[in-house]
C-alpha cells in the first residue's frame, strides 16, 4: 500500500512505517512540519554558515510573499529563500533507496542533503524528485539525522515559463514534501516524479472496455532476483475484475519496462459526470523466493470515452454535455499558495455545487488533490503549462517549456477527469518588438507557432488520448495569421467583450466568426468575466468597469446565453472561480483581480447563485444578492419610511415565487429565464426576506435577513432622526462597509431639506474608452480605494440641512491626476490613457464660512494616488445646517468623500 501521510500526522507516520516496516513496499512520509526558513541567500551555505544567519520556523507549505504582495510598494520579493530541515533516518533504512518528494516549488531548486548537492529542478508548478541515498549519513543509533537544505529562487527568468502574467508567482516551497524509502527493487522513481506507472484505457464502451499498464521497474541491489510483478484492478468496493501476472528475473542494476494488457472488463462501469466511479488499479513487485513485496503503486482508473467536434461540442461515453466550468487559481485571502489540500478540494467542491462539470486548471499545474478531487466528484478537466502572454525565442525556454509539458503529463496522466493537455495562454498578447518592425515581429510569431507545434507533438505523443488546446485572447486575426488556431485539436477563447473592450455582443459574434471559419475547430470558452467588488453595488444603472455584482452578473448573464444557446461552443470556463492575487493590478481592490464568481476568501456573489440557478439539476430556489446585507437608500415617502429596491430570486423551478418581507407576502412573480424579480420597500433596521416556490407538491424556501440603514429625505425629520451619512463623491454606487457597519451611497445634488453638492461634475480619466467615471488607479494609504477614486471636480458647496447639533465631519481627497509612471497591465485591452500631467491646485475649505483647511493642494497633503482625510467636529446652531464651501485658488476643487455624524 502506498502510505501518504500528511502534516501533522509525522509522529503517527514514523511509529505505523517502524511496525509495518516489512509488510509494506515503500514508505512514503510526508514532511511538512518543522522546517525553517531564510529570506535572502547565505554566502557560503550550505558548505558552512556564519551564527549570524537568522532563521524562522515555518512548517510547509509556505510562501515568502504573502504580505509584501499586498502592501503600497510596487514589486515583491522575487529572489532567493533558503530552507532547511533535519530529517532522522532509520538505520532499517540502510538499504533502501532514498528520495525526496517535492510537490512544487517556485520556480528554481537546489536540493542539498549534508552540505552536498542532490538535485535541481527548474519551475515552479510541478513536482520533482531527489534521489538522496549516497548523500545520507548511516549512524550506529536506530536513527541518524541528516540535513536537507534548499535554496528556492523565485527571480524573474527569461528562460522560465511565466514570463508575465495577471498573477502573482509566490515564491517558496508551496507544495508538500514526502520523504520516501524504497526497497532495491522499486518502481522508477526517476521519471519526471511521476509514480512510474501509466495507465491506458485503449478502447471503451458501454459493453467492454481494455486497460493496458505500461511502466518500469528496476533492481538497484547487488545481485541478481527473481521477481514477480502483479497488477490488479479492483472496482470500488475492493472486488478483483482484472489481474496480471509476470515473473521477470532482474540482474543487478538492470531496469525492466512492461507493457500489461488486461482482457477486456466486461459490462464496465463507467466514469461520468453524475457517476464518477473509480475503479482502481494496484502494481506491486514482490521477490518471487520469498514473497516479500517489495513494491506497490496504486491509481485511480476511470473507464470512459470521450470526443470533441466542432458542430456538436462535446461527448462522454456517447452523450452530449456542454461543458460549463470555471478556470480557477490556486491562491486564497492571507496564505497564498500555500493552501492545504483541503481548501484545493473545497474549490472543485464549490464548483460542483454551482452545478459546473469543467475545470479549466488555469495556468498552470495545481497540487494533485485538485485532480483527486475531479477524479472523485465528476468534472471534466483541463491542464496545462504557464506559458502566458509571450515566449524568449532560444532553445532553453522552449526545453523547459518542452519538459514542463512531459513533467505534468506524465504527473497526471492517469487521471480520468482530464480530457485537455493545454499550453500557451493568450501567447500573441504581449509580443516582443514593435507593431512596425513587421519583419522581426513576423520571425518572432514563426518562432511562437514552431514552439507551439513542438508541445503540441510532444503532447500527442506523449497521451494521444487527449486533446490538446491553445487559449487565445480576442485578438482573433493575429491568430489565424500566425496559425496558431491550426496547431491545437481544440481552440480556447478568453472573451472579454464588454469589458476590456467593444460591447457585449460582440462575445456571441467571435463565437460566430470562429464556427465560419474554423469550420473543423472545436472551440472552447476558456475565460470571460467582469470584476465585482462584493461592496460596490448599483441598481440602477450597472456599467462596464464600475465594479459592482449587477454589472457583472448582468455580463454573465449575457454570455452564458450566449454559450448555451450555440451548439458548437463546447463549453465555458468562467474567469475566474474565485477572486485572486494579481501584484501589479490597482483599482477598487489593489493587487487582486475581482473577476471572481466568489470573493478571495471563497463567499459566494450573485454571478455564482445565477450560474447555480441554471446548472443545478435538483430543485433550486435562492434570494440573489445574499451576500449584500448590509443596503442604505433614501426614504421615498416620510409617512411609510421605506426605501424600494430591487431584490432577484434565482430558481430553477419554472413556478411562481412569493416574497415575504418580515412576514408579509410581497405579492407572487413567475421567474422569467430563471430569475424572479421583486421591488422591496426596505425598513430601517433588519429586514427577514423569504423566498417560497412550490412545485411537484414541494416547497423550496430561502430566507435572507438584510440590515438597511434608512436615510431620511427631509434631515430634519423626527420620525426619523438623522445619524450619519457617508457619501462617495463622483460615484454612482453603494459602497457596503460590513465591517464599519457603514455604507456609503452616492453623490446627488443638493436640494432644500436634504444633502448633496453644489456645483462641479464627477472626474472621469481621459482618453479611456472602459470606465465612464472615477479613476482606475492604486490609491495609497487606505483600504477605501473605491472612494477615493471617485471624485467631485470643481465642487463649489456640500449642503447638509441637518438639525442644530454636535456633528463630527470628514473629508476625503486624492489626486486622482499623476504622471507617475505605471507598468500597464497588458490585459487592459482599448484602455488607450492619455498621459497625465502632474496637476497643481490649491483651494479652501470652509465650513459655514470658518476656514477648516486653508491651501489645500499639490504643494501639501494632496499628492498623487494618495489618500487624505481630514476629521472635525463642527457645532450647527440656529437651523443653518452644514455647509461646507470649496474656494479655489489655483486650479480646481476637489472633492472624494464625505462622512458626517450626528455626535451629541
Ligand atoms: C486573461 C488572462 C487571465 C487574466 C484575465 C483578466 O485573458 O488569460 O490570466 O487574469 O484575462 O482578468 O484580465
Ligand atoms: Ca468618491
Amino acid at each position: 500500500m502506498t502510505r501518504i501521510i500528511k502534516r501533522g500526522f509525522l509522529l503517527l507516520a514514523t511509529i505505523i512505517s517502524v511496525i509495518t516496516l516489512t509488510a509494506q513496499g515503500r514508505i512514503q512520509q510526508c514532511i511538512n512540519t518543522n522546517w525553517q526558513f531564510h529570506k535572502g541567500d547565505i554566502a557560503g551555505y550550505p558548505d558552512k554558515e556564519t551564527s549570524a544567519t537568522t532563521w524562522e520556523k515555518t512548517s510547509l507549505p509556505h510562501t515568502w510573499n504573502t504580505t509584501d504582495v499586498l502592501d503600497d510598494e510596487p514589486g515583491y520579493y522575487r529572489g532567493i529563500g533558503w530552507y532547511r530541515k533535519t530529517i532522522f533516518i532509520p538505520s532499517a533504512w540502510n538499504h533502501k533507496e532514498i528520495y525526496l518528494h517535492f510537490g512544487a516549488a517556485q520556480q528554481v531548486a537546489t536540493v542539498y542533503v549534508n552540505g552536498k548537492l542532490a538535485g535541481t529542478h527548474t519551475g515552479g508548478y510541478t513536482a520533482f524528485n531527489c534521489r538522496i541515498t549516497d548523500l545520507l549519513i548511516h549512524g550506529n543509533d536506530s536513527v541518524t539525522a541528516n540535513e536537507i537544505s534548499v535554496k528556492v529562487d523565485n527571480s524573474h527568468n527569461e528562460n522560465i515559463p511565466p514570463l508575465s502574467a495577471d498573477f502573482t508567482f509566490f515564491g517558496g516551497i508551496y507544495r508538500d514534501v514526502s520523504l520516501v524509502a524504497l526497497n532495491p527493487v522499486h518502481f522508477d522513481a526517476e521519471n519526471d516524479a511521476s509514480n512510474g506507472v501509466f495507465i491506458t484505457t485503449p478502447q471503451v464502451s458501454a459493453v467492454n472496455a481494455t486497460v493496458d499498464i505500461k511502466g518500469q521497474f528496476c533492481n538497484q541491489s547487488s545481485q541478481a532476483r527473481r521477481l514477480l510483478l502483479v497488477s490488479r484492478i479492483a472496482d470500488r468496493a475492493g472486488k478483483l475484475v482484472g489481474e496480471q501476472q509476470q515473473h521477470i528475473t532482474l540482474q543487478a542494476g538492470e531496469r525492466y519496462p512492461f507493457t500489461t494488457q488486461f482482457a477486456a472488463i466486461q459490462n464496465p462501469h463507467l466514469w461520468n459526470i453524475e457517476d464518477p466511479y473509480l475503479y482502481h488499479v494496484t502494481t506491486t513487485v514482490t521477490d518471487a523466493d520469498n514473497q516479500q513485496l517489495l513494491d506497490e503503486v496504486s491509481n485511480p482508473l476511470g473507464l470512459r470515452w470521450f470526443s470533441f467536434d466542432a458542430a456538436q461540442g462535446f461527448f462522454l461515453n456517447g452523450k452530449h454535455y456542454k461543458l460549463m466550468g470555471a478556470s480557477r487559481h490556486q491562491d486564497y485571502k492571507d496564505i497564498s499558495n500555500a493552501l492545504p489540500d483541503a481548501m484545493h478540494v473545497r474549490d472543485v467542491q464549490l464548483l460542483k455545487e454551482m452545478g459546473g462539470n469543467f475545470l479549466r486548471v488555469a495556468h498552470y499545474p495545481q497540487d494533485p488533490a485538485v485532480l483527486e478531487a475531479c477524479d472523485r466528484l465528476g468534472i471534466v478537466a483541463s491542464v496545462e503549462i504557464p506559458v502566458v502572454n509571450r515566449i524568449t525565442e532560444n532553445d532553453t525556454f522552449a526545453n523547459n517549456c518542452l519538459h514542463m509539458q512531459e513533467e505534468m503529463i506524465r504527473q497526471y496522466c492517469n487521471h480520468p477527469s482530464i480530457v485537455i493537455w493545454a499550453y500557451m495562454n493568450e501567447v500573441l498578447l504581449s509580443p516582443r518588438y514593435n507593431a512596425t518592425d513587421t519583419v522581426r515581429r513576423t520571425l518572432y510569431y514563426q518562432h511562437v507557432a514552431a514552439l507551439a507545434k513542438r508541445i503540441d507533438s510532444l503532447t500527442r505523443k506523449e497521451d494521444p488520448s487527449r486533446y490538446t488546446m491553445i487559449p487565445c485572447h480576442a485578438d482573433y486575426n493575429v491568430y489565424v495569421k500566425a496559425g496558431l488556431v491550426r496547431i491545437p485539436q481544440i481552440v480556447g477563447w478568453n472573451l472579454y467583450s464588454g469589458w476590456y473592450s467593444g460591447e457585449l455582443p460582440d462575445f456571441a459574434r467571435t463565437l460566430d466568426r470562429h464556427h465560419k471559419e474554423l469550420t473543423d475547430k472545436p472551440l472552447i470558452v476558456t475565460e470571460y468575466g467582469a470584476d465585482a467588488d462584493i461592496r460596490l453595488h448599483n441598481l440602477t444603472t450597472p456599467q462596464r468597469f464600475d465594479k459592482t455584482v449587477e454589472y457583472a452578473t448582468h455580463f454573465h448573464d449575457v454570455y452564458y446565453e450566449a454559450i448555451a444557446s450555440r451548439p458548437f461552443v463546447t463549453g465555458g470556463a468562467l474567469w475566474n472561480l474565485a477572486d485572486f492575487n494579481s501584484e501589479g493590478r490597482a483599482e477598487a481592490n489593489p493587487h487582486i483581480n475581482t473577476k471572481g464568481i466568489t470573493t478571495i476568501d471563497r463567499k459566494l456573489k450573485d454571478s455564482y447563485l445565477f450560474y447555480q440557478s441554471k446548472l443545478v439539476t435538483t430543485p433550486f430556489l435562492r434570494i440573489g444578492s445574499r451576500a449584500w446585507v448590509l443596503r442604505s437608500g433614501i426614504a421615498e415617502d416620510s409617512a411609510t419610511l421605506t426605501c424600494t429596491q430591487s431584490v432577484d430570486i434565482y430558481t430553477n423551478q419554472g413556478t411562481p415565487v412569493i416574497l415575504l418581507l418580515n412576514g408579509v407576502s410581497l405579492g407572487t412573480v413567475t421567474p422569467v429565464n430563471g430569475v424572479a424579480g421583486f421591488k422591496v420597500p426596505f425598513r430601517d433596521g433588519i429586514n427577514q426576506l423569504e423566498a417560497v416556490a412550490s412545485s411537484n407538491g414541494k416547497t423550496y424556501k430561502d430566507m435572507v435577513e438584510v440590515r438597511f440603514l434608512l436615510q431620511p429625505a427631509n434631515l430634519a425629520s423626527t420620525v426619523l432622526p438623522f445619524k450619519e451619512l457617508n457619501i462617495s463623491l463622483g460615484d454612482q454606487r453603494q459602497f457596503s462597509d460590513e465591517p464599519l457597519q457603514q455604507v456609503w451611497l452616492p453623490e446627488q445634488p443638493y436640494h432644500p431639506g436634504s444633502w448633496g453638492y453644489v456645483g462641479g461634475q464627477p472626474f472621469v480619466m481621459k482618453g479611456n474608452k472602459r470606465q465612464s467615471y472615477g479613476s482606475d488607479k492604486n490609491i495609497l494609504g487606505t483600504d477605501y480605494d473605491a472612494i477615493y477614486e471617485t471624485q467631485r471636480v470643481g465642487i463649489r458647496q456640500f449642503k447638509l440641512d441637518v438639525p442644530d447639533g454636535d456633528y463630527e465631519i470628514t473629508l476625503l481627497f486624492a489626486e486622482l491626476l499623476s504622471a507617475v509612471k505605471h507598468e500597464a497591465l497588458v490585459y487592459n485591452l482599448d484602455n488607450n490613457k492619455t498621459k497625465e500631467d502632474t496637476i497643481t491646485r490649491s483651494f479652501d475649505v470652509l465650513i459655514n464660512g470658518e476656514p477648516f483647511i486653508n491651501h489645500l493642494g499639490s504643494d501639501n497633503y494632496l499628492q498623487p494616488e494618495q489618500a487624505y482625510s481630514a476629521k472635525t467636529k463642527w457645532h450647527a446652531g440656529n437651523g443653518q445646517g452644514i455647509t461646507i464651501s470649496f474656494n479655489a485658488i489655483k486650479g480646481e476643487t476637489i472633492l472624494n468623500g464625505l462622512q458626517v455624524r450626528r455626535v451629541d
